[in-house]
């Protein structure tokens, strides 16, 4: 194995950017491999950049290797590993004069970006790279990047790792279980407020959701609404989106796909449906993956749902369908 990695980061003078961006080389994320960075902005922007390159080459980080920044995405896939694809435009803002406030205005302006990102990945980036998509809406960005590189060796990804640690944490508070005792926390379906965490399947000290939470009005009332509207939550104190904390789950997502998955757990992520689960086969759809010990990442097959589960995963499912019928015009 590469004692190298390169990383490719887009949106690195954003606010998730700046808590994600030194982890990355502090050692933990990618063990003792030197870890080369390439950060990547919009040009209006990009100058930004030197500064947090500054801060980096300040912090004394062991592991870093080069640092480069441009505003060319094309120039920075070349030969890259990793790309946490964080940067879009946040709906809110007003963007070529219109002011972006709807999903499907969101779908078409990212989208056209991740056409680009998605040719360059498929062309300069590593035959195994893997991709986690971040910025939003997640899933559609990355079946349009997939799509538009069209190498099947390659991993894509949208992020639902920060939706599972929610979820971890909403069920060791309610039972009193030391979160890192909580795992098999399964994300289905979008990373929107249609997803469905899986509370069943979930294990609590070792024991199935099912059989711990007999309590499915606290379920319906209480878990499933905080978790899927947890972001609006902290958007709503603090002004301002999540940004440490999903920083922290792109990087549990890497962690999750450099080691091997233990015996008896997952991890959350969305990646193409081969089918599985009955998902129509393309959508990038949240499931359990576990990662093998050569290294290749898999959806966890062996997963029994309830009735009341798939009710709420085809909810999301359907949400899928119709974003992946927004931007048809932008699929080969
Ligand atoms: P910021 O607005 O702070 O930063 C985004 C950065 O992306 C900006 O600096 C912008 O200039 C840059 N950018 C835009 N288009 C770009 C392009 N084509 N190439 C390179 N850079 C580009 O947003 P931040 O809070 O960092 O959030 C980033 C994205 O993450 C948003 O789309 C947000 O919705 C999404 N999120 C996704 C989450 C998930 O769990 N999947 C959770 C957190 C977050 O809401």
């Amino acid at each position: 194995m590469s004692s190298r990695v390169k990383v490719v980061v887009t949106g690195a003078a954003g606010q998730i950017a700046y808590s994600l961006i030194p982890r990355l080389v502090d050692g933990n994320t990618f063990g003792d491999k030197i870890v080369d960075l390439c950060l990547v902005e919009i040009p209006q922007v990009v100058s930004k950049l030197e500064g947090l390159v500054m801060e980096l080459e300040d912090s004394y980080f062991p592991n870093m290797g080069e640092v480069t920044y441009t505003d060319n995405f094309e120039e920075a896939s070349n030969n890259a590993d990793w790309f946490l694809l964080v940067g879009s435009i946040p709906r809110g803002i007003v963007y070529e004069g219109k002011k972006i406030e709807e999903r499907s205005d969101l779908l078409k302006i990212n989208g056209g970006i991740f056409v680009k990102q998605g040719e360059a990945i498929g062309k300069n980036g590593k035959n195994d790279a893997k991709i986690l998509v971040v910025g939003n809406p997640a899933n559609t960005n990355a079946l349009i990047g997939k799509n538009s590189a069209g190498k099947e060796s390659q991993l894509w990804m949208a992020m639902t790792m920060l939706d599972s640690s929610r979820a971890k944490s909403v069920i060791s508070k309610k039972t009193g279980t030391n979160i890192k005792d909580v795992k098999n926390m399964i994300i289905w379906g979008n990373h929107s407020p249609t997803m469905y965490p899986d509370v069943e399947n979930v294990l609590i000290d070792g024991e199935l959701g099912k059989d711990v939470i007999d309590d499915m009005k606290w379920v319906e009332d209480h878990f499933l609404p905080t978790v899927q509207q947890r972001g609006k939550a902290v958007i709503d104190s603090r002004g301002a989106s999540s940004a440490t904390s999903a920083a922290k789950a792109a990087l549990d997502t890497i962690i999750a796909c450099e080691n091997t998955t233990k015996e008896g757990n997952s991890f959350s992520a969305a990646v193409a449906s081969d089918g599985a689960y009955g998902v129509p086969e393309g959508l990038i759809c949240g499931y359990p993956l576990i990662t093998l010990s050569d290294g290749s990442v898999e959806i966890k097959r062996d997963i029994s749902m309830s009735e009341f589960a798939k009710k709420k995963f085809q909810i999301s499912i359907d949400e899928l369908e119709s974003e992946r019928e927004a931007v048809k015009h932008l699929l080969k």
